[in-house]
């Protein structure tokens, strides 16, 4: 079964080098993946596409036949997919009915919020097999002021009813949100939204004369209890592998590497049984249904290390890097004498 991740959000809130990341990410674990680029307007793609929109249309060539803007030509380009949606079918089923696809959006957010032709290529994305979740990024500076925060919340509620898939909200860049100034709350207030009731001071004092428009905004968010978010600091490894827990969650799949592939000891025997009947260490069902466990999976981490105490972890790291920088050239040292010493041992 072929899994997936429609990766959207606005304009630079990291959809690309997210893409990239999880391509190195799944390359270091042994896990196949493909990206497809489908912003038609992404000529610097940092990763090895596996398929690409350019090769279809792309937003120059929209704009010129067209005689349309980049925001229209941009729709143009999403409305040609969807009526040339068999392109994309074909190239799908050459990477294989087991493949892992991301698939990179352009930055419109109305492409996301309310353009249909996105939804309509996911339906038929979701028809054909493909278990996918939609990974929603947002900057995470928005945090740092009560009035974006909301219109980040309203962002993510629409594009979650909008897309109606299982769907990740994800506060992108948050190694950087320590620049921005101080939070009025830790990290946990904004990415579980329990209760909103607490931005009421802060919106009074920006915009006093929309503040009960806003508290009705923030009641309505509450109302629905759908909006919650991750964190991502695409850089840190123990980040991206939390948000690879997550998303497996939400899709549902299980990763068993095939037996005679470089896993971690013991989490899978080798034989040549069916995947299904291989013994698992990090045991299936509680992957699939308990609950994300390791760093970063609880945002008090996250605080700590991004916000509370970022120069101790980042001279922590420093030293951890240094340290496995010295091993390798002494592992690189000893296999030299060997070379050259063949019987000795040492
Ligand atoms: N510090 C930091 N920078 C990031 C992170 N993710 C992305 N960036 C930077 O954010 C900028 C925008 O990233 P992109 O990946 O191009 O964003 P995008 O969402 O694909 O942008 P569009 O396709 O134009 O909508 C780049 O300069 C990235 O290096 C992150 O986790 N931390
Ligand atoms: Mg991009």
């Amino acid at each position: 079964m072929a899994f997936g991740e429609v990766v959207c959000g606005s304009p630079g809130s990291g959809k690309s080098t997210y893409c990239y990341g999880k391509y190195q990410l799944f390359g270091a674990l042994n896990r196949p993946i493909a990206v497809v680029n489908l912003d038609p307007a992404n000529e610097n793609i940092p990763y090895p596409c596996a398929i690409d929109i350019f090769s279809l249309i792309t937003l120059e060539d929209a704009m010129n036949d067209q005689g349309l803007g980049p925001n229209g030509g941009m729709l143009y380009c999403m409305e040609y997919l969807e009526a040339n949606y068999d392109w994309l079918e074909e190239r799908l089923k050459e990477l294989g009915k087991d493949a892992y696809v991301l698939f990179d959006l352009p930055g419109q957010v109305e492409l996301s919020t309310n353009h249909d032709s996105v939804k309509n290529i996911v339906h038929k994305l979701t028809k054909s097999g493909f278990r996918l979740a939609a990974v929603h990024l947002c900057d995470a500076h928005y945090v740092t002021d009560a009035s974006k925060y909301i219109s980040v919340l309203m962002l993510s509620l629409r594009a979650m009813l909008h897309l109606e898939l299982p769907h990740i909200n994800v506060l992108s860049k948050v190694d950087l949100i320590k620049q921005y100034g101080d939070l009025d709350f830790n990290l946990d207030f904004y990415t579980e939204v329990q209760d909103l009731s607490y931005l009421e001071n802060s919106l009074s004092s920006s915009s006093p004369r929309y503040t009960a428009l806003n508290m009705a905004i923030c009641s309505l968010i509450e109302d629905y209890g759908l909006v919650g978010f991750e964190t991502l600091a695409v850089e840190d490894k123990e980040s991206m592998l939390h948000l690879m827990r997550v998303i497996d969650k939400a899709t549902g799949c299980v990763f068993v590497p095939s037996a005679g592939a470089q896993q971690p000891e013991g989490t899978v025997e080798a034989t040549d049984a069916p995947s299904a009947l291989r013994p698992n260490a990090y045991a299936l069902f509680t992957t699939a249904a308990g609950p994300p466990r390791g760093p970063r999976s609880d945002v008090r981490d996250v605080q700590e290390r991004w916000v509370d105490a970022r120069e101790e972890w980042d001279a922590w790291e420093k030293a951890q890097w240094r340290r496995e920088g010295q091993l390798v050239q002494e592992a690189a040292k000893k296999s030299k004498i060997r070379e050259r010493n063949p019987k000795d041992k040492t």
